[in-house]
């Protein structure tokens, strides 16, 4: 067996691993963040258990950490007291980021870990299973059911080689988002191996596994070798270390080659992570912002190469630096060996341990402005700037580039210098600064813990069954790869109405169409038409209970992304697939008549669908399990869940 079949098969509670089959695996460990948290623990508390049946769950504040209202910090009080209450632990604002605190603190190789929040695969490069989902489902996790997923095709990734001194990991995965791009990981695994890993840190390992996301993959995974172990000494974590490699004739589905010594300096173009471009076709454009931070690229070793490159050095008068580290135990790191002091002599803005600008909180570029960014998403809009310029690179690349004030290659700048290269290597610590004072285990008194709810925090909507028949107009349609900060935009005006479905819900779509949302509220329901990968990008289920509220009954698209198909069906809205020639010939505003969707859902694979206006008659496909059926039927998992 290969790394990702052991993990699976050791925590499979379904019958078999078939590639296409629905399996269900167990879950260990979830996280929540505070974006997708708040709705997470309300669905908990609608399932009704008493606590957590996990071996761990965490829930992290990372995401809205601006406090310009009562919204976030209220948030924050509901889940603080309500991990308390349950079990969890509570990780505060200001421990850092989700993803890189888990893979310092909780990761653990052989578990499997379920996280409301797409970058969860971060951990795969400390050998878990690690998934992003929606926050019903990790409730579903924590309630102590399994987590059920479409068996993926497993694809070995193999590296060889080393890298040149200015390459680094995320390199190494532009290079694999060029090649897969946004939808070439769907359905799949990404398993790397290979001599060239035993070169790549964990830290390294992780932004690897971070950024499968992008290629819209179920996750990715890095063995547990003496790398692993070395990480998780050096955390004072040694003894949770296990080793977990792949059988030596371990079968693959698919196969991937890359070697390391070919890769250059690489760098993601507006507004897709996955239209990269070698650095140096892209060198010398002005650069007026550059951000290092977010949870692919804020490790110690990710900041610690930025110090370097920028000590005794200044930031160029024209660009605007900001620094987000990845942890409290970042920071604590680099204020102790004083590279903090390297980074603000340089002229760099120190922001909090969080997501901050990779969510549009705060430092939005201006108008025009070409932002270079350490992260792993420049969707169109994202930074919060509309028509923004934002590029994906490694912190090397950001770093020499705030220095000339243009992008610039780190491998011709390291050149020019000639200084020796192996200054700028980052050796794994021996030992990093361990302080969890910032993580509140959950009480001894549970009972005596009082849920506080401000008044952001609302009820959780529902929906009825699937009506028999159903007839709805095409309330927009809409191109391919759309994502979810498409459908449910971010930002720090519209983050902070995550626990309030009535309130947020007038943003869908907004950036695309503004008068969406109050013309499918006021016809009371709508259909959607996507083209290609609908609802890539991020877990956040409002992009479906959103909608759902607004009154959208289905979504015909071309295709899905895994994380929002679960989200719409777990929210008891339609996912159909259609054809290019269905696509085509439905226009937006098109009423569509459904008239026997319910049975059609029950006996058939297809749904017939007419358009009144053209008097065409169509087929779309449910592709749903028979689980998945139950869900539809009933209006989405809560309801199915309460009935079974
Ligand atoms: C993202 O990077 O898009 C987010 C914000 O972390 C989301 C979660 C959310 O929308 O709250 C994700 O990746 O799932
Ligand atoms: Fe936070 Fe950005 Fe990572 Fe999402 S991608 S978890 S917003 S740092």
């Amino acid at each position: 067996m290969n790394v990702a079949q052991k993990l699976i098969s050791s925590h499979l509670v379904s019958d078999s691993m078939k590639p296409g089959e629905e399996i269900a695996v167990s879950i260990d460990q979830t996280l929540t963040q505070d974006a997708t948290g708040t709705m997470a623990y309300l669905e908990f508390e609608a399932i009704g258990r008493p606590k957590v049946r996990t071996k761990i769950s965490v829930s992290y504040v990372d995401h809205n950490t601006l406090q310009t209202g009562f919204e976030n910090s209220d948030d924050h009080r509901f889940l603080q007291t309500i991990a308390a209450k349950y079990g969890i632990y509570f990780s505060k604002p200001g421990n850092g980021i989700s993803h890189q605190v888990h893979l310092e603190r909780f990761a653990k190789p052989g578990q499997t870990l379920l996280g409301s929040d797409s970058h969860t695969p971060n951990a795969g490069g400390l050998g878990m299973l690690a998934i992003g989902s929606g926050g019903l489902n990790v409730a579903m996790a924590m309630a102590g059911e399994p987590f059920w997923m479409v068996m993926p095709r497993i694809v070995r990734v193999e590296l060889k080689g080393v890298c040149s001194p200015a390459v680094t990991a995320k390199d190494i995965i532009l290079e694999v988002l060029q090649r897969l791009t946004v939808k070439g990981g769907v359905g799949k695994i990404l398993e790397y191996s290979g001599e060239g890993l035993k070169n790549l840190t964990v830290p390294e390992r992780a932004t690897i596994t971070n950024m499968g996301a992008e290629c819209g993959a179920t996750t990715s995974v890095f063995p547990s070798d003496d790398m692993t172990k070395a990480f998780m000494d050096a955390q004072q974590r040694g003894s949770e270390w296990m080793e977990l490699k792949p059988d030596k004739n371990a079968l693959y589905d698919e196969e991937i080659k890359i070697s390391l010594n070919d890769i250059v300096p690489m760098i993601a173009m507006p507004s897709s992570p996955d239209n990269v471009k070698m650095v140096k076709e892209v060198a010398g454009l002005p650069v007026k912002q550059v951000c290092i931070g977010s949870c692919v690229n804020s490790s110690f070793s990710d900041i610690m190469l930025a110090a370097k490159i920028l000590k005794n050095k200044k930031v160029h008068p024209d660009v605007s630096l900001s620094l987000s580290p990845g942890s409290r135990q970042v920071l604590l790191m680099i204020t102790e060996n004083g590279a903090l002091s390297d980074l603000v002599s340089a002229g760099a803005r120190v922001l909090e341990c969080a997501c901050g600008p990779c969510i549009g909180m705060g430092q939005s570029p201006s108008t025009g402005a070409v932002s270079i960014r350490t992260f792993n998403r420049n969707f169109p809009g994202r930074s919060g700037t509309h028509d923004d310029k934002v590029y994906l690179c490694s912190p090397a690349t950001a770093a020499v580039s705030a220095i000339k004030g243009v992008i610039t290659d780190p491998g011709e700048f390291i050149k020019q210098m000639t200084v020796d290269s192996s200054q700028f290597a980052v050796k794994l610590p021996e030992k990093y600064i361990i302080d969890d004072s910032m993580v509140v285990p959950p009480s001894k008194e549970p009972d005596k813990i009082k849920v506080e709810r401000g008044p952001n925090i609302k009820t959780l909507p529902t929906k009825g069954r699937l009506e028999e028949s159903l007839k709805a107009k095409v309330a927009l349609k809409v191109r391919d790869n759309i994502t979810t900060d498409d459908i449910m935009p971010a930002g720090a005006k519209i983050l902070s109405l995550r626990s309030n479905v009535p309130a947020i819900s007038e943003f869908v779509f907004s950036r695309i169409d503004p008068t969406f949302s109050a013309r499918v509220k006021s016809s009371g329901n709508g259909i959607i038409l996507g083209g290609i990968n609908y609802g890539q990008g991020s877990s956040r289920e409002h992009a479906a209970l959103a909608p759902m509220y607004l009154g959208i009954k289905i979504v015909l698209a071309k295709s899905f992304a895994r994380i929002h198909r679960d989200n719409l069906i777990n929210f008891g809205i339609l996912p159909l697939t259609v054809s290019q020639d269905v696509y085509d010939a439905v226009a937006q505003d098109s009423v569509i008549e459904f008239p026997d969707v319910a049975k059609e859902v029950r006996e058939s694979s297809d749904i017939t669908m007419t358009d009144i206006k053209n008097n065409m008659t169509y087929s779309a496909e449910h592709g749903l399990t028979e689980r998945q059926k139950e869900i539809i039927l009933a209006g989405g998992l809560l309801n199915y869940i309460r009935k079974s």
